[in-house]
């Protein structure tokens, strides 16, 4: 028996675990780590299972190659050069544009997502990139961008010292936060209540968030620009506007209110006018005040507008970059910040036209992409950790989609709805045999802390870890062969990342020999030792040694106010009026004659998932079926509903088991997304197959200026089955 620690990676709460194994690997025990200085010894069911979940028999253990239908296990050679011909094959015949990439969620939970993404990315050489981001939090990169210049400068509410929280959209009792790293999301806020703050929910569930709450307040889906624009028009009315930082278009977004008044929006979101009014002046006087939003507002029509007008509040409150308010976070490995202004639509998706965000195009139009015959038509795709067949907009599209490619490659631990179509599956190894560190979730984090966990057990000889499967597939789609040698790679980027630091005026590393530098950098691969220059580049000059030294994570303190670090507009202030968000202001206001005023779709999570791939074990799928469309009973007895419905909406339809319930308001199903396993090699997850709710989201429909799927208000009809 033996003692390790490690970070959960299943979620963005970044829990630290201390584990127990027996002698031959297998983990006997799962527990939070009671001296993690920032979890404090909290750990979720899934947290738990994470032993179980990481020993699952159906993970595949060798690459697959797929030939006629038929799968078989390869080697990993073998593999790689069929990923060379494959991919050689549709670059020949079609050029670099007939490829895509998407990378998913997982990839913001491994170090070897972070470090080897953008290389990855690069080097396919494509404008077809996507990615899980257009699937949730598009909007608020696209609005940081237009306010801030930085799309990654998103500010997370001071949880721990805040007075007021305003949350919109979002349930971090069961999914423990999101944007906001806030591990004990739970503890923290009863203790905000503890100390005599207040929280109120907005959220057209009672959830269990919104139980904890001192309020709860229900709102029709899609509708949170209209209740902000609201509160916004509220401030400026009752002269309650306290702005503490440097800003431009205040005026204008005065201007831009007048339309909103409470008593305009009411009816439209559902919350009454005079409790709009309420909440401005709660948010107003309250000594701190926060406004946080999340995935009920991201996944929404006016997503972006929703997600600037968070911003907006927290400005004209006085709360932003001050304990209590909103805040930045200062990570350890933070090194320079963009330095070219923030812009969208650099280039525009071949079918729809869509624009480019970080980047990026919004995989609502994936399926076009490759359905959509004529020069540049995707052919080829490259799969990192993401399932939409299950997680996007009409999913059952994309599985057509998938099944026409030429050519198609997933690295994946799971063989599933989306692997399916590969001809090669390229699987990561053991949780627990790959190092970890939060390149992606701590910029987000309501404490600044830094924690490196080592692979708790070691490879088995000729396996590669996930950092070489990345780098080795870079180096193939750089043309440099399946047999290159993926430490070059690591080698390359830690040379350019030297060299850059070492003419960097004040850098700590400034004039040094970038040669000798390298030489110094501690870890036992590449990617460790991008880490340990990361670190040692980082603003608090920390190493991986410190870090091993440290197996419980430090400490760096609470959050400090650095809007002056953070902000790139041109102008260097922010900018509360960017001409492309007054823009799609106007499509707000042609919809709030005409709202739609049937029944509408939203998602929800539980406590024991995370998206599609939890639902093979045992203990995070037992009890009752949770995939069920929660309904208010008043609409299955004024619809005359039995105990399944028929559900259809613009892109499909479902027959799902109804539960009734008064937790979700009148107007409004809720049905959980990740499930519909089918055809898969996940035996447990076939036993809970459950629906896939992306059958009935609609891919047509998106948030317009980031090109963020909408999951949530999606209109549908409800039938007998
Ligand atoms: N257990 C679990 N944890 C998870 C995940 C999981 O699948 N399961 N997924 C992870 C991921 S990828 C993410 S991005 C995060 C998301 O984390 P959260 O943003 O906290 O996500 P949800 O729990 O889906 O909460 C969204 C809430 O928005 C509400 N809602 C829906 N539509 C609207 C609307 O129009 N307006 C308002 N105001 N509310 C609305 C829903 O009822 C729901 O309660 O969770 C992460 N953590
Ligand atoms: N209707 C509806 N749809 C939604 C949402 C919603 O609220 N409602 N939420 C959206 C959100 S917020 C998100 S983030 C997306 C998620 O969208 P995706 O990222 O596409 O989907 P996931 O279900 O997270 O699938 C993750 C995949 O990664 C694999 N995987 C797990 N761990 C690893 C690893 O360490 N390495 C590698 N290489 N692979 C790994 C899993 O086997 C699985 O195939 O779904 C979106 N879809
Ligand atoms: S809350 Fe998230 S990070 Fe913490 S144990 Fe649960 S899944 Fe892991
Ligand atoms: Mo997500």
């Amino acid at each position: 028996m033996r003692t390790a620690h490690r970070t959960c990676p299943l979620c963005e709460a970044v829990c630290g675990l201390r584990l127990t194994l027996d002698d031959t690997g297998h983990v006997t025990s799962v527990k939070g780590d009671p001296d993690d200085p920032f979890s404090r010894g909290f750990i979720c069911p899934k947290g738990a299972s994470l032993g179980r979940l990481d020993e699952d028999p159906d993970r595949l253990r060798a690459p697959m190659i797929r030939t006629a239908g038929e799968w078989r296990q390869a080697g990993w050679d073998e593999a790689f050069r069929a990923v060379e011909a494959g991919l050689k094959g549709v670059i020949d015949a079609h050029g670099r544009q007939a490829l895509a990439v998407y990378v998913g969620n997982p990839n913001a939970h491994s170090m070897a997502g972070a470090l080897y993404g953008a290389p990855l990315i690069r080097a396919l050489g494509t404008r077809n990139v996507f990615s899980a981001s257009t699937a949730d939090q598009m909007p608020k990169h696209v609005a940081c961008g237009l306010m801030l210049g930085d799309p990654l400068a998103v500010a997370v509410p001071d949880l721990d010292r805040t007075d007021y929280l305003l949350m919109l959209g979002a349930n971090p009792l069961e999914s423990n936060g999101s944007l906001c790293t806030a591990p004990d999301f739970p503890g923290r806020l009863k203790a905000l209540r503890g100390r005599g703050g207040k929280l109120v929910v907005v959220d057209p569930r009672r959830t269990r968030t919104a139980a904890l709450a001192d309020e709860h307040l229900f709102i029709r889906p899609g509708t949170d620009a209209y209740l902000l624009f609201g509160i916004v028009h509220t401030l400026f009315a009752e002269d309650l506007i306290a702005v503490g930082v440097e800003v431009g278009g205040l005026a204008e977004v005065r201007r831009l209110a007048e339309d909103f008044t409470p008593k305009t929006v009411a009816p439209v979101c559902g919350v009454p006018a005079a409790e709009i009014e309420r909440l401005a002046r709660e948010l107003a006087a309250a000594p701190t005040a926060a406004v946080y939003a999340r995935i009920g507002t991201c996944t929404a029509e006016f997503g972006t507008v929703a997600q600037w007008l968070v911003d907006v509040v927290n400005v004209l409150t006085g709360n932003f970059d001050r304990p209590g308010g909103v805040m930045f976070a200062k990570t350890a490995v933070e090194n320079g910040r963009r330095s070219k202004p923030y812009v969208t639509g650099r280039w525009r998706s071949r079918v729809r036209g869509l624009p480019e965000a970080n980047g990026e195009l919004p995989v609502a139009t994936l399926a076009d992409e490759i359905e959509t015959p004529g020069e540049g038509q995707v052919r080829g795709l490259v799969m990192v950790a993401g399932n939409p067949v299950l997680s996007a907009p009409n999913g059952p599209r994309l599985d057509r989609a998938f099944s026409g490619l030429e050519f198609m490659v997933c690295v994946d631990p799971y063989l599933n709805e989306t692997t399916r179509h590969a001809n090669v599956i390229l699987p990561p190894p053991r949780v627990m045999q790959s190092p970890h560190y939060d390149l992606s979730l701590l910029f987000v984090a309501v404490r600044n802390y830094a924690r490196f966990s080592p692979p708790v057990l070691p490879l088995e000889p000729g396996r590669p870890s996930e950092a070489e499967i990345l780098a080795r597939l870079t180096m193939i789609a750089s043309g440099q062969g399946a047999d290159a040698d993926p430490a070059l790679l690591d080698e390359l980027i830690l040379d350019q990342m030297l060299r850059k630091a070492v003419e960097t005026p004040g850098s700590p590393v400034e004039g040094r020999d970038p040669v000798e530098l390298r030489a110094s950098l501690d870890g036992g691969s590449g990617a460790e030792a991008r880490l340990d220059a990361m670190l040692k580049l980082g603003p608090y000059g920390l190493s991986l040694a410190e870090l091993l030294a440290n197996p419980h994570g430090v400490d760096l303190g609470p959050l400090q106010p650095r809007l002056t670090e953070i902000l790139r507009t041109a102008s260097g202030r922010v900018e509360l009026a960017p001409p492309q968000l007054v823009e799609d202001v106007a499509r707000l206001r042609a919809r709030l004659a005409a709202p739609p005023t049937g029944i509408v779709l939203i998602g929800r999570r539980h406590l024991r998932s995370n998206n599609s791939w939890l639902h093979n074990v045992e203990p995070l799928v037992g009890g009752t079926n949770r995939c069920t469309l929660q309904i208010n009973p008043r609409d299955v007895s004024r619809l005359g509903l039995g105990e399944r419905a028929v559900v259809r909406s613009a892109a499909g339809e479902l027959v799902v088991p109804l539960e009734p319930t008064e937790t979700i308001m009148p107007g409004v199903v809720s049905l959980p997304h990740g499930w519909g396993h089918a055809g898969t090699a996940q035996q447990i997850a076939a036993e809970h197959a459950g629906v896939n709710a992306n059958t009935l989201t609609d891919d047509s429909v998106i948030d317009v200026p980031s090109g963020n799927a909408v999951f949530n208000g999606v209109p549908v009809t409800l039938g007998r089955a």
